[in-house]
């Protein structure tokens, strides 16, 4: 008796739910932000036109994600099954599908500015379910129709009874794995999505929407955005698993060389004056030209007004942050008690902030790096002095203090671009975080400096925004940038690695006019 086409296809679906199933719990388990088939059905309202978008959002209504994430499953089962079809006469075929369904979730989760390199674990483990979990249950089958072409006749001892037992344990055993695992992502998830639904439904009071001043911009197309949204803010953690607090299970101990240990709970925390700026953090291990900085308008509580509260013993010289994930960082004091708006944030952007992003409260210092400064999820504060502790990155070889370095990026023209011969607007990004930027030069295949203009966000806690225009010749360039901050110090062109307090140099980009 030969095997049927319908369980070749059972196969290929419960190996394609399998692999979902995996996926799925691992993406839970490492409470990422989304599994491979949400991160999915995001990726296509991001890439659909808008219109569609808002046609789809006007005739679903709110149950719009559900209903493409209910139809990419529809869709997939029958790829699945299908797959299974092939697999009767391919072996490299159903491989070749799943490789490309992988590489397209892949795509999907690392699309997002705020994901993390982890956010692939769980794709990669579902496409190694799906070869094996199809090689398994199609085993038996093809036994069946090996020996369906060897003889025609059953011999008494039926083994084609037994490989269709064979089948059914298996197919029954995967189905069973591909439930309990769906429930179990369930489970695991559900902390993080009453978390995120706390967060969604918070209403904070003292928090203003952000407004950026027109005095911040300059006036060119395709640099960066002066505010960067939440969503395309650079991440950088420690935590494989992100923390998911409940305000109301949060708290701080502010304690150490104070005359008063302080514990603030959340609700205590809100009832405090709210401070609100914007600042610029940004990553040591951006190297010259990196990414890893971003612009945000925070909302917070002042530290200085917490720890003038506290009483700080004059000796003290570093407060050592932790976080509820258990990492750590040590704190110039100076930094938390000076007049500049260092704060225990809570919102970023006019919002609540995101889990990614610290929820409910993290640290923002002006003017230091963020591995220094910028702690997630913090839970304890702890006044003492540098010379009684290590922190999780100072362990590792990085500086102890963190101040941040001038620094200046072009962005117009990107990398390799190609513009019109004549005046070139170059544009771009400087920062020198609590110092300002006064100006920026620019120099053209290594020629003389010349002066562009900076905007003048009112604030030295951010970066700017430059722009220069110069005169260039048909052919292939180079353009660099520099700055000078408002104490007349000229950006260095020494080149620095990040390793061990961040990186100098000039960034410079290659263009051609024509
Ligand atoms: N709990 C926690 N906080 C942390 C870190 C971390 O690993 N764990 N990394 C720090 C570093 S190195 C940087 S650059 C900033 C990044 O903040 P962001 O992810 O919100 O951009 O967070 C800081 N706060
Ligand atoms: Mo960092």
């Amino acid at each position: 008796m030969k095997t049927t086409r319908s369980a070749w296809a059972l196969a290929g679906l419960l190996a394609g739910l399998a692999g979902l199933a995996t996926s799925y719990f691992l993406a839970a388990a490492l409470s990422i932000r989304e599994s491979p088939v949400v991160a999915i059905a995001e990726g296509i309202v991001r890439l659909a036109p808008g219109a569609a978008v808002e046609q789809g959002i006007q005739t679903l209504g709110t149950n719009d994600k559900p209903i493409l994430v209910a139809v990419i499953l529809v869709v997939a089962c029958a790829l699945f099954a299908y797959v299974g079809l092939l697999a009767r006469r391919s072996s490299w075929a159903p491989t070749l599908v799943y490789v490309v369904l992988a590489v397209l979730g892949g795509i999907a989760v690392l699309a997002p500015a705020s994901s993390s390199t982890t956010d692939v674990v769980p794709v990669a483990l579902g496409l190694v379910t799906w070869v094996v979990a199809l090689s398994l249950l199609t085993e038996p089958l093809r036994a069946a129709d090996r020996h369906a072409a060897a003889s025609d006749e059953p011999a008494p001892s039926s083994p084609t009874g037994q490989t269709r037992r064979g089948f059914v344990l298996r197919a029954g055993l995967v189905a069973g794995a591909v439930g309990v695992l769906s429930l179990g992502g369930r489970f695991l998830g559900a902390g993080r999505r009453r978390v995120e639904e706390t967060r969604r439904l918070l209403r904070l009071n003292g928090i203003t929407e952000p407004d950026v001043p027109n005095a911040a911009l300059v006036d060119i197309d395709g640099i960066s955005p002066w505010m960067t949204p939440a969503d395309d803010f650079y991440l950088i953690d420690t935590a494989f698993v992100k923390p998911a607090i409940d305000p109301k299970d949060w708290s701080i101990r502010i304690h150490g060389m104070v005359e008063q240990e302080i514990v603030l709970t959340y609700d205590q925390l809100m009832a405090r004056e709210i401070d609100e700026s914007w600042i610029t953090i940004c990553c040591v291990s951006n190297p010259v030209g990196g990414p890893l900085i971003g612009n945000a308008w925070w909302s917070g509580v002042r530290l200085a007004s917490i720890l003038a509260e506290a009483g700080v013993d004059p000796e003290a010289d570093a407060v050592l942050q932790t976080s509820e994930d258990g990492w750590t960082c040590g704190t110039p004091i100076e930094a938390l008690t000076d007049d500049r708006n260092a704060m225990l944030a809570v919102a970023m952007n006019g919002k609540p902030l995101p889990i990614e992003h610290g929820f409910p409260v993290r640290t923002i210092v002006p003017g230091l790096y963020g591995y220094v400064s910028a702690t997630k999820w913090v839970v304890d504060m702890e006044v003492t002095k540098f010379s009684e502790f290590d922190a999780y990155w100072t362990t590792k070889g990085w500086g102890e203090l963190g101040p941040i370095k001038m620094s200046s990026r072009v962005e117009v023209p990107g990398s390799g671009d190609r513009v019109d011969a004549g005046e070139v607007t170059f544009g771009g990004t400087a920062w020198a975080q609590h110092t300002g930027i006064a100006g920026i030069e620019v120099a053209v295949d290594g020629g003389e400096w010349l002066a562009g203009e900076v905007s003048s966000p009112g604030t030295d806690d951010t970066w700017v925004q430059w722009r220069a225009v110069v005169d260039v010749e048909p052919g292939d360039h180079t353009v660099r940038v520099r700055a000078t901050d408002k104490t007349g110090l000229v950006q260095t062109g020494a080149l620095a690695d990040v390793l061990p307090d961040g990186a100098t140099g000039w960034h410079t980009i290659d263009f051609t006019a024509s």
